[in-house]
């Protein structure tokens, strides 16, 4: 897709900090950053969102979640647990419309329920 930044970061035409890829998913940090660690997995092949995949898109994609879960996990003993989020559609507040999903670390600091 011509005008996908998502795209265009598989592609090599954006920059971006790499920490997973294959043939199939390209893992790399969110520009933003909720924590330190924050990723987003996307297939490299474009697909808007969740409606758009078939099962072996969906099993390329999401079956590397636990590796890549425990591989961010293991980069930091502070890390005590990850949220895991996949927004589809505007209403859900997606905003990039290359599918993607959030792993974002939960650091011991991030602990307010003491
Ligand atoms: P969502 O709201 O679920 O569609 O999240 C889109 C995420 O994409 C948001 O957290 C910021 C991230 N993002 C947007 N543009 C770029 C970019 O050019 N590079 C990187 N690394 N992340 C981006």
């Amino acid at each position: 897709m011509e005008d996908c930044i998502f795209c265009k970061i598989v592609n090599g035409d954006i920059p971006s900090y790499k920490v997973y890829e294959d043939d199939d998913v390209l893992g790399f940090l969110d520009i933003t950053q909720v924590t330190p660690g924050h990723t987003l997995l996307i297939p490299k092949k474009h697909v808007t969102n969740i409606f758009e995949y078939d099962t072996d898109l969906a099993t390329k994609v999401f079956t590397k979640l636990p590796e890549l879960a425990r591989a961010i996990k293991a980069i930091n003993s502070d890390i005590k647990g990850l949220n895991i989020i996949n927004n589809n559609g505007q209403i859900a507040y997606q905003s990039v419309f290359h599918s993607h999903i959030h792993l974002i670390p939960r650091y011991s600091s991030d602990d307010d329920m003491s």
